[in-house]
């Protein structure tokens, strides 16, 4: 039994030598899609996990299907960083109201049928939409991981300085599931716990914006040197609650 604590508690040093926050999990509704909209469970979402380290936020999309065993998919996030206004509009042309502007967006897919996850992060810089990197440009702000496909997890990261982050800061932000095409409208909102449109082209209207504050945990000189020499689980907890 003290191994395995003595274990744990090894872990969570290491977590916090890694400075990753912890995670937030923001979950929805299962079978809000509406019911006009059959054969889409890969597009209902059921929980989303957010958390960062120093330099990356990480977005995990769970949904209802495995998303290696269909060629279709779409993933969104509409975020508020507050670094401008913002629009109520998005670079790909989805028939989505988000209800306030957003400041940044990330639009992926995973729609290969099980071999791969590609996604593109783009800015609103006052008064038009740029793309800042996509896994196919040179994917350095932006990158996907398919491993948990089977799943139905489509996880993304990007980085903390292509979306003007750093610790402390605060998005507000929405999660959408949608089709391949120009004019699809989000056919499930994360902010949402009823369905959000009743037709692939009938706009579709975000709730509240969810919220998750970026937390770079740093670790003092004397705090390493105490972990590395297994100051023991006082350390720790003096760490925990910093
Ligand atoms: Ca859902
Ligand atoms: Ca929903």
């Amino acid at each position: 039994m003290q191994i395995v604590q003595k274990g744990l508690v090894m872990a969570g040093m290491l977590a916090l030598i890694a400075g990753n926050a912890q995670a937030d999990v923001y979950a929805d509704q299962v079978g809000d899609v509406h019911g006009n909209i059959t054969g889409a469970d890969i597009l209902d979402i059921t929980s989303v996990e957010v958390t960062n380290d120093a330099h990356f936020i990480y977005f995990a999309i769970s949904v209802a299907g495995d998303l290696d065993a269909a060629n279709w998919g779409k993933y969104l996030i509409g975020m508020d960083t507050g670094r401008n206004a913002g629009d109520n509009s998005n670079p790909w042309g989805r028939n989505i109201n988000w209800g306030r502007g957003i400041t940044d967006f990330v639009g992926s897919w995973a729609d290969d049928a099980g071999s791969g996850v590609g996604a593109g992060v783009h800015a609103w810089n006052g008064s038009s939409w740029g793309m800042t990197d996509a896994t196919w440009a040179s994917g350095t702000e932006v990158f996907g991981d398919d491993v948990d496909h089977a799943a139905g997890i489509q996880r993304i990261a990007v980085s903390l300085a292509a979306l003007g982050l750093g610790d402390g800061d605060v998005i507000e932000f929405d999660i959408v599931s949608t089709g391949g095409n120009t004019g699809d409208a989000g056919i499930d909102h994360l902010s949402r716990l009823s369905s959000s449109t009743d037709w692939w082209t009938n706009q579709s209207l975000s709730g509240q914006f969810l919220s998750y504050t970026i937390q770079v945990v740093p670790l003092p000189s004397s705090a390493l040197a105490g972990i590395l020499g297994l100051g023991g689980l006082a350390a720790f907890k003096r760490l925990r609650h910093r």
